[in-house]
């Protein structure tokens, strides 16, 4: 639970919006048991170096080693389960008129959990694409190669996720800047707020007049910005919020 109670003109502001926009990063999927990136110990950054795994170079210089570690994660993701904190934002966008949902996440855990309206703007874990012609590929012929080839093309076969130098989707980019310029209230949620662009999204919506409201166990680069810090995790605080906002009390 939040150190402190949530504030009641957040419930408040929660409760008459018309159009919310919410961004979330790898801190929602943390009480699924999925890893999350630059946290110390615990981060996929603090075993994996980025360089040698997230980038083009990288694939090009060991397909094999990058395609196996998603695989890796793939599985991961495979045991997990959506928490209360992704169910919570299902609840809100049955609530809400408007509703946004933008991932930095690639682990498909908001869609398992219910959510409809997602931007995914790193990609999706569960998909592949041509390296060669960057077209998504949606099956390819059983092979012992690693990777697998481009039934098209014959070129190597990658995830189909947005590695670190590499342009995010633009119409997906495009949506998420146009719900965050346009929303009333802005949830930045389990994101260290450090990796761009979607780090300026929170600042969009701020320089639109919006209410940001950042959900996070530690304070960011975003924290001296926002609206309203619910400082703790997002599994304790948005059930706590949603129930806040539309359960009756009596
Ligand atoms: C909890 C919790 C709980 C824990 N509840 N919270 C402008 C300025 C500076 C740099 C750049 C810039 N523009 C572009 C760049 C370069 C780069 C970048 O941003 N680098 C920075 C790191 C410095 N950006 C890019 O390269 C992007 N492309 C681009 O900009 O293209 C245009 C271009 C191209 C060429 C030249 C120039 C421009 C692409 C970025 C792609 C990021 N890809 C990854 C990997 C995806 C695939 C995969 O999964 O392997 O995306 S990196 C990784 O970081 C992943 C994540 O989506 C992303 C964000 O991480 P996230 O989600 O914030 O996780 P963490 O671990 O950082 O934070 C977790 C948080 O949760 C913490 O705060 C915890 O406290 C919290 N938490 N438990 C709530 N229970």
């Amino acid at each position: 639970m939040s150190e402190r109670p949530i504030p009641p003109e957040l419930i408040d502001r929660l409760r008459r919006a018309h159009r919310v926009a919410v961004l979330t990063g790898a801190g929602i999927s943390a009480e699924s048991g999925v890893p999350t990136f630059r946290e110390a110990q615990t981060g996929l950054w603090a075993r994996y170096n980025p360089e040698e795994l997230a980038t083009p170079d990288a694939f090009q210089r060991n397909p094999k080693l990058v395609w196996e570690w998603y695989t890796w994660r793939q599985q991961r993701v495979r045991q997990a389960e959506p928490n209360a904190g992704h169910r919570a934002l299902v609840e809100m966008e049955q609530r809400i008129a408007e509703f946004t949902l933008i991932t930095q996440n690639v682990d498909g855990l908001h869609r398992r959990a219910g959510s409809h309206q997602i931007l995914e703007l790193h990609g999706n874990l569960f998909r592949a694409k041509c390296f060669s012609e960057d077209r998504p590929v949606e099956s390819w012929p059983d092979s012992e190669e690693i990777p697998p080839r481009c039934p098209r093309c014959g070129g190597l076969l990658r995830p189909d996720v947005v590695w670190f130098g590499e342009m995010l989707p633009a119409a997906t980019l495009r949506a998420a800047e146009h719900a965050a310029a346009t929303a009333e209230l802005f949830f930045s949620i389990g994101t260290s707020a450090l990796v761009y662009p979607a780090a300026d999204l929170p600042f969009a919506a701020l320089n639109a007049g919006a209410t940001v409201v950042e959900i996070n166990p530690q304070p960011t680069p975003l924290s001296p910005h926002v609206t309203f810090s619910l400082n703790g995790a997002a599994g304790q605080i948005l059930p706590a919020l949603i129930a806040a906002a539309w359960e009756p009390t009596t």
